[in-house]
């Protein structure tokens, strides 16, 4: 439920700036140390025990091998607390301060990476990307438009570079192609990890070129990750929400849910298909 605490945390002019020019932003502290280890706990649980309900085939199932990287999507509606920070109070704002209010949550997805044993010796040039998948090759502008931003939270301390954290290429997100070594093992130029501390939340434009990291620590790697776009985006999960959680979820948190009227109202929206719009008319919020 929004409140007084969201208007408090939106995007500064010096934030704007510098996602605007670095494709980047990291939030410290954005969720308390507590909420960190609930979310640990409800991953965890996943994690041991992978349902077999998804249709998505990338999308990891039983049996639960947890010496693997284990990647998990569509997993808003699998607990309150994954629902709460979609809308939370110290990110939230910083979502609609860029993109606007006409927008939901396209795609959601946790990643544990335990410790890659033979890292050491298996050093590569890792998975770097884009967001999107065809939607860089199907559009014709360059740069390529923004459509939509991911907040990874860190549940794990990603603060050295060995902890395997989101690597990025700063400024990337107005390149339209990356120019990748080809001795398999270096990284592009001017790669860096992004460094963070358990509770952090970085923002990255789906445009900005990031990878992977390798993680050669002893300490398992705990991410969620999710994806805001506009309404008019098609959902990249499955999104098997069920009605029950829409039922007992405020209006905006339907709305980020990917709730609407009707189709023509994820175009041309109604006040009814934003409730977002109008919370944020009723509290002066200009954007
Ligand atoms: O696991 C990571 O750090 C990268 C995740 C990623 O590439 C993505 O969410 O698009």
């Amino acid at each position: 439920m929004l409140d007084e605490r969201h208007l408090e945390h939106q995007l500064t002019n010096d934030e704007r700036d510098f996602f605007e020019e670095n494709g980047y932003l990291i939030i410290e502290d954005a969720i308390p140390p507590e909420m960190v280890k609930r979310l640990e706990e409800a991953i965890d649980i996943i994690w041991h025990n992978p349902p077999h309900d998804d249709n998505d085939k990338r999308a990891h199932h039983p049996p639960a091998d947890l010496t693997r990287n284990f990647f998990f999507p569509n997993f808003l509606w699998r607990n309150d607390l994954f629902a709460d920070l979609l809308d939370w109070h110290t990110t939230f704002p910083k979502v609609w301060g860029i993109l606007g209010w006409n927008i939901y949550s396209y795609h959601s997805h946790f990643i544990i990476t335990p410790p890659e044993v033979d890292a050491g010796k298996e050093a590569h040039t890792f998975g770097w990307h884009q967001d999107s998948g065809r939607v860089n090759s199907e559009l014709e502008s360059s740069p390529r438009p923004r459509l939509s931003l991911k907040i990874a939270y860190w549940l794990s301390d990603v603060t050295l570079p060995e902890h395997g954290g989101l690597w990025i290429v700063p400024g990337s997100h107005k390149m339209d192609r990356l120019d990748r070594p080809t001795d398999g093992v270096s990284q592009p130029k001017g790669a860096m990890p992004v460094l963070a501390k358990p509770g952090s939340a970085v923002f990255f434009d789906r445009r900005t070129w990031h990878a992977r990291g390798l993680n050669s620590s002893n300490v398992t790697r705990k991410g969620l990750f999710y994806g805001y776009g506009f309404r008019w985006i098609r959902p990249k999960d499955d999104m098997t929400i069920p009605q029950s959680l829409l039922d007992r979820s405020d209006p905006v948190r339907r709305q980020l849910l990917g709730d609407g009227t009707c189709g023509n109202g994820y175009y041309s929206p109604t006040d009814e298909d934003v409730p977002l719009k109008v919370w944020l008319e009723e509290h002066g919020v200009k954007l």
